[in-house]
């Protein structure tokens, strides 16, 4: 009944991440699914957010499509759906890479603890969520209960061999400047983002998952950022706000999420699409290739 729904794969199913689904198309070729499931303090919930899939997805190939110069990616087609990409099928590398251009989160944690994030010794008396003179690699593994652990430069190096870290390094800080540079000029700073590669079946390196999403980074409004605390979050400050309000454990299940705080989020994820993009979302909507060109 619906075309959108028609779109929904009856497929091989490869994986599953909190909020999306991978399915087999051939060998060669995956399908990605950007649902419009949220997640907040590691728990998805009930409510889903309309077209976030669909903005995350646009957000990820817009990035593919701009940074293809300095790194290959696996991104191959956007469907007519919005929230579906076409993907070469990679070898994964086991590890996350986490550039931080800003201190938050276990790196702010791990910096308190010891003044080093990843075996990088940073400067004394640096403050929560403030800007690092140089954004720093910070490499990271999926443990075995699903979480991310950050891990040395050396750990990370015996996981893929020193070669191939220098490179995904060096990408990986390149990716993350060239996107921090043009989203700061939209009033949105990037404190974080994580990268996750593979290689083809010429041992080259390619981006993979997606790229440069509020999903696999922090997004901050540049207006107001004020070091020293923690910032709001760009895109789930409602959806936080309103978990923090009912006194939720923050153990599942999660609450519903109430109308106000769904249509104020979905306004949310929709403004960092357009003004990253410089795309009308009904545009996208109307043909998801715009962000392509
Ligand atoms: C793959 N994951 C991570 C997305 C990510 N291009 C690829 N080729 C082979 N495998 C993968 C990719 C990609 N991207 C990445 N798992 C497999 C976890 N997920 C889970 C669900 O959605």
């Amino acid at each position: 009944m619906v075309p959108d729904e028609s779109s929904v794969p009856h497929m091989e199913h490869v994986a599953s991440g909190k909020v999306r689904e991978l399915y087999a198309l051939d060998h060669e070729r995956l399908l990605l699914v950007a649902t419009d499931r949220v997640s907040t303090f590691d728990v998805v919930l009930p409510t889903e957010i309309p077209d976030k899939g669909r903005v995350l997805t646009g957000l990820s190939a817009f990035w593919f499509a701009r940074t293809r110069a300095i790194c290959p990616n696996h991104l191959l087609a956007v469907r007519p759906d919005g929230r579906s990409t076409e993907c070469r099928r990679l070898q994964m590398l086991p590890i996350e890479c986490v550039i931080r251009g800003y201190l938050s989160g276990s790196g702010w944690r791990d910096y308190r603890a010891t003044g080093e994030v990843c075996g990088h010794r940073l400067p004394e008396g640096l403050r929560e969520s403030e800007r690092l003179r140089e954004p720093i690699f910070t490499p990271a593994t999926k443990t075995a209960s699903g979480h991310d652990e950050n891990i040395t430069r050396a750990q990370a190096g015996a996981l893929v061999g020193p070669a191939r870290l220098a490179e995904v390094e060096r990408l990986s800080l390149a990716l993350y400047r060239f996107a921090a540079d043009r989203a700061r000029q939209c009033g949105i700073i990037i404190a974080d983002t994580k990268f996750e590669f593979g290689q083809d079946g010429d041992g080259r390196l390619v981006l993979g998952d997606e790229a440069l999403t509020p999903d696999s980074s922090r997004f901050w409004p540049a207006d107001g950022y004020r070091p020293g605390h923690p910032q709001p979050s760009f895109d789930k400050q409602f959806v936080r706000d309103f978990c923090e309000r009912t006194g939720w454990s923050k153990t599942p299940p999660g609450p519903e999420l109430p109308e106000p705080v769904v249509a104020g989020t979905r306004a949310r994820y929709v403004e960092a699409f357009e003004r990253l993009t410089g795309i009308a979302f009904a545009a996208y909507l109307a043909d998801p290739t715009v962000v392509l060109r």
